[in-house]
């Protein structure tokens, strides 16, 4: 009777289990190697976008690579022992002690693999932090002359020339200057959110924030440099074609940093004078007008009269 009522009852509890660990397994495998399939960066980090990005994609599939090694050795020795040397409940499984040259040998081995990573790791570290030489036909720029605290330390390329930006982290924008050489620092072009960019040169970049801490970070194009109040920060890329990089701030900056992006466009160094030529003819303009329409003011204020413009709404009553 018994053996009759388990057979009819549901599938027991146990199986049940398995069996949803085993399609929550697949799917997991499933998402992991389709994502992989979509974005060839999903195992290794965005590179392509600058010389220093490919050095740190370089070297994280070098430490990859031998991390793989390691664990399918490991992880392969323990399941064949698992499976191989299993007993039977209450057996008691022949007990070794330890074996020193095996043990000497896994921690020469071990420490073996830490001294060529770290080796590997500081030879390509001077690629990584130290930018090169823009091309020749890359945009002429200036020998970089902004370093404003002793303390800091600004990569330079070789010739020391590179175009400076400022990049200036609040929330939640990004605002980027184009120092233009002159003592004048207002009337440099400027944008939000967009950073353009020539092509084939390096660009170091200034990075401070005016209000809390953010992080500049366009994957492609290298790693991350915090933006802290009060302190300068500096990192520098090259891109050799032109092409649009998206980012992000990666320092939780507040309740809207989600939307806290940042976008460098690259464009032929022609098309970027063209730009940059554009853009301060626009903020001289602007600026004109509105010193004009300051003049004005001040006029009407002679005379008497209300400075408040025709544009703008009255307060009520008037
Ligand atoms: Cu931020």
């Amino acid at each position: 009777m018994n053996t009759m009522r388990a057979a009819l009852a549901p599938a027991p509890l146990r199986t049940r289990r398995r069996v949803f660990a085993l399609s929550l397994l697949a799917a997991i495998v499933g998402i992991l190697a389709l994502s992989g399939v979509a974005s060839a960066d999903f195992w290794t980090p965005e590179s392509g976008g600058s010389p220093q990005a490919e050095s740190i994609d370089t070297l994280y599939k070098i430490i990859l690579a031998v991390a793989a090694v390691v664990f399918i050795g490991v992880e392969g020795v323990l399941l064949y022992s698992l499976i191989k040397f299993r007993t039977k409940p209450d057996a008691v499984p022949v007990q070794i002690r330890g074996n020193t040259r095996l043990e000497i040998g896994w921690t020469l081995g071990a420490a073996v693999i830490l001294v060529v990573l770290a080796v590997v790791t500081f030879a390509m570290l001077d690629d990584i932090r130290n930018p090169p030489n823009s091309d020749a036909d890359g945009f002429p720029t200036d020998r970089i002359v902004n370093v404003q605290n002793a303390s800091a330390y600004q990569p330079r390329p070789p010739n020391g020339r590179a175009l400076n930006v400022e990049v200036n982290g609040q929330r939640y924008a990004w605002r980027f200057t184009y120092p233009d050489g002159d003592t004048n620092s207002l009337n440099n072009v400027f944008s939000y959110e967009t950073m353009y960019v020539p092509t084939k040169t390096t660009v170091a970049l200034t990075i401070r924030a005016q209000d809390v801490a953010h992080s500049w970070w366009i994957p492609a194009l290298g790693g991350k440099a915090d933006a802290i109040p009060g302190h300068l920060n500096f990192t520098w890329f090259k891109v050799p074609r032109p092409g649009v990089f998206r980012g992000q701030c990666a320092e939780l900056c507040g309740r809207n940093h989600a939307d806290m992006t940042a976008k460098v466009v690259a464009l032929e160094p022609a098309a970027f004078k063209r730009w940059l030529v554009t853009k301060k003819a626009e903020i001289k303009a602007s600026d004109e007008a509105a010193g004009k329409r300051r003049a004005e003011e001040s006029e009407q204020l002679e005379q008497g009269e209300s400075p408040v413009s025709e544009d703008l709404p009255k307060a009520e009553g008037e």
